[in-house]
């Protein structure tokens, strides 16, 4: 007899030569992810039901007569309209609105002196990886360009079992202890009465929150900073955020922090443009990501370790097990180890984001805890999320199971794919042979690191986790005066967002004016709040119940400069040019536009007044990639203006005029090649200086200073007083 397959008759169906997938990674071990599972509809396929009956007419109901009732008998209709019923598995009630891809971590150097995990010794080894980015706190229909934490959440398909890493673009976190953390989400998520607002901390509930909980003082400046408005998924750093363990074949442990550093740079938004962009494109960050793996600009990130030895676990003025603080690189540097690369897109976003299902839990041999009670309680949270959201047979989808063999004796329950065999489910057993057996090999095995611990049973905090405000105020310290004020405006939008002047009162005189006077000042300014120290008669409430240390000797003074972005950049691969033209446009300098943005890894889209084709100088038609009233500045990182007969034209334009006056308000690199220059004279800006990204004269003096400003990025310091909004 025919032996039925655990999968049913759903037959593999190979990727197409030729498709991304191949590019970079070897198809036979990141397509085994999917590829039992993929249900790809050849060409004449018939359609059937879910019993592999065929389907004649799928447009119809049954009915009694043509215009007669619905006939209870159609069973076509039931199972097609019951299985819609039940589409949706319950959204994650954190990190709901996520994006993801495929790709391979591949290690540079043997690191087995550090651990015995075979994806961090095998360098001949590319693990296939699934990694998923998200946002904190909005709903999964929400917008990328929230204000917010983004996950970072990677799955290693090792040779040794699943690994997650399951991290976020910041490498601390709000709160010390586990059992805060559905305080802290209530907190942040919409106010329960009226569901509002969406995917933002600007509100009440969150800022009383905050203001009674110190401890979450230095996550909120990273939030508060660009950190929380990231350009692109691929311009994100990554962190494990909690000190972990490696453990070698000796069985000998040293601490870890794991990293992420994007090869793109990091790179954010202003706030002005990410709340704009949050309407004319929400789905910016998706988008980007699925189109730059789509046209082969694999985002790449280099796995960073910072590795402290046990011995010297207590040299530091922090606590390594409290997730609110960070290793400054320059007292552990971060040694580069490996390289992350996302090259394929999932086939289907519901079996694979969706379905997929971390926890920091699944770990291999070589990788292990702290005691960090966040950590801690995550080890709970995450197996129980994964149990209520995508059921108890979650590791049998495809996109979670691991590369490896799974034999074990956990049988049945809701959902079960595999058909197991035979009639032995325990151990131990003579009639099944014994097995499965355990691993004879020590070394094969997961072998939890014997930690000594000797303790009384207590529900305390370790005074070692009381200083709340030290890296907070580091933080401010090792940022430039534009970032600077970023942080500052943000602190002012928030809390002229908040209601209650009580909150308000309290951020400003329990958190700001404990990180930095002059972060106090600048928000006070913009915001109305008088800062009254605690204790004095205008502010005699103090009522935060975390214990908040003073400041540490010394931590005025302390700086990072590995904590700020006010870096000149290396590469503008992914960069979007908007290139304004129309008919008339001169052909050989868009011609030349085109081929610079492209030989250097841009994208230039050709903007006009309509979507189709206009013609240029030539008399030729050129294809228009977008039609201006669909093409707000804010999705483009820079523009160049073309000269030619369009330029005129153009100069009298008021969505030209809009789109230029808001690029230079977010600081991007401006350009006009000759008559083009019009256009800019007939905005509001001040004299074009190149110091500043705007650039205008001929062509090639043109391209080479729009390259030369993009690896900056923007130019926050640029006047902009007089530039309408
Ligand atoms: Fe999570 N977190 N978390 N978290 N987290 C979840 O798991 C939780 C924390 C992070 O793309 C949930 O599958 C607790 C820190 C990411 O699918 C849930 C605590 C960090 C993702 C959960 C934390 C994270 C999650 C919701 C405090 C950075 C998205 C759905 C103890 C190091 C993963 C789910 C994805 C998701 C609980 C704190 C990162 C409920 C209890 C710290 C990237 O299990």
């Amino acid at each position: 007899m025919a032996k039925i397959s655990n999968r049913g008759s759903r037959a593999s169906a190979p990727q197409p030569a030729g498709t991304p997938a191949q590019a970079g990674s070897p198809p036979h071990e990141s397509e085994k992810i999917s590829e039992l599972a993929r249900d790809t509809v050849a060409p004449g396929a018939v359609m059937t039901g879910n019993q592999g009956v065929k389907i004649g007419d799928d447009q119809n109901s049954l009915k009694l007569g043509l215009r007669g009732p619905t006939l209870m008998e159609d069973f076509h209709l039931r199972e097609k309209i019951t299985h819609f019923d039940h589409e949706r598995i319950p959204e994650r009630v954190v990190h709901a609105r996520g994006a993801a891809a495929h790709g391979i971590f591949q290690v540079y150097e043997d690191l087995s002196d550090l651990t015995k995990a075979s994806v961090l010794t095998d360098t001949s080894h590319q693990t296939p990886v699934f990694v998923r980015f998200s946002t904190v706190a909005g709903s999964r229909g929400s917008s990328d360009c929230a204000r917010d934490v983004r996950g970072f959440a990677v799955k290693f398909y090792t040779s040794e079992g699943v690994w997650d890493l399951v991290g976020n673009n910041i490498p601390v976190f709000f709160i010390q202890d586990a059992i805060k953390f559905p305080d802290l989400i209530h907190a942040v998520k919409p106010e329960p009465n009226n569901e509002i607002p969406q995917a933002a901390s600007a509100h009440d509930t969150f800022w009383d929150f905050a203001s009674l909980t110190p401890e979450c003082v230095h996550t909120l400046m990273w939030v508060m900073s660009d950190r929380g408005l990231p350009r692109s998924f691929a311009m994100m750093e990554g962190f494990g955020v909690h000190t972990f363990r490696l453990v070698n074949a000796a069985g000998k442990s040293r601490f870890v922090k794991f990293h992420w550093k994007p090869l793109k740079g990091v790179k954010s938004l202003v706030w002005d443009e990410a709340q704009k962009i949050s309407g004319k494109d929400s789905d910016f960050h998706r988008r980007d990501m699925f189109d730059a793996i789509e046209r082969g600009d694999f985002p790449e990130w280099e796995m960073g370790l910072q590795i402290v030895e046990e011995e010297d676990e207590f040299k530091f003025d922090f606590d390594l097990l409290d997730p609110t603080k960070l290793i400054p690189e320059e007292l552990v540097p971060v040694r580069r180890v490996g390289k992350l690369t996302l090259n394929r897109n999932p086939d289907n976003y519901f079996a694979e984001t969706e379905q997929v299902a971390f926890h920091t839990g699944h770990v291999v041999p070589g990788i292990d805890f702290t005691n960090d009670p966040l950590l801690q309680g995550r080890l709970f949270s995450y197996i129980d999320t994964q149990l209520r959201r995508v059921g108890p047979n979650f590791a049998e989808l495809p996109i979670n199971r691991p590369l490896t063999p799974v034999h074990n004796n956990q049988r049945d329950a809701m959902g079960r794919a595999v058909i197991d065999q035979g009639r032995v489910a325990y151990f131990p057993n003579r009639l099944g042979g014994g097995c499965p057996m355990h691993s004879p090999a020590a070394a094969d095995a997961f072998v939890t690191y014997a930690e000594r611990i000797d303790g009384a049973k207590i529900r305390a905090r370790s005074d070692s986790f009381s200083d709340h405000f030290s890296q907070a105020t580091q933080f401010w310290n090792s940022m430039s005066d534009w970032e600077q004020t970023h942080i500052a405006d943000a602190f002012a939008f928030e809390l002229n967002q908040v209601v209650d002047e009580e909150v308000r009162h309290h951020v400003m005189n329990e958190l700001l004016v404990n990180i930095a006077d002059a972060l106090a000042q600048a928000v006070s300014a913009q915001t109305g709040i008088k800062i009254a120290p605690v204790g004095t008669p205008e502010n005699p409430t103090p009522s935060a119940p975390s214990p908040s240390g003073p400041l540490r000797p010394g931590a005025k003074n302390l700086t990072s400069a590995a904590l700020s972005q006010d870096k000149v950049g290396n590469t503008i691969k992914g960069r979007k040019i908007a290139i304004l033209g129309g008919d008339g446009v001169d052909a050989k300098q868009l011609k030349a536009v085109e081929s610079a943005l492209k030989a250097n890894g841009a994208i230039g889209e050709l903007i006009a007044a309509h979507a189709g084709t206009i013609t240029d100088s030539a008399g030729k038609p050129q294809k228009v990639d977008r039609a201006a009233p669909n093409a707000p500045s804010v999705v483009y990182d820079a523009a160049i203006v073309l000269g030619g007969a369009s330029a005129a034209a153009l100069a009298k334009s008021g969505l030209a005029i809009h789109f230029v006056n808001e690029a230079y308000r977010h600081g991007k690199p401006l350009a006009a090649i000759g008559n083009g220059v019009l256009l800019l004279q007939a905005c509001a800006l001040p004299a074009a200086r190149a110091e500043d990204g705007v650039l205008v004269g001929d062509t090639e003096k043109v391209i080479d200073g729009l390259v030369a400003a993009l690896l900056h990025h923007r130019f926050p310091r640029r006047a902009v007083a007089a530039v309408p909004a």
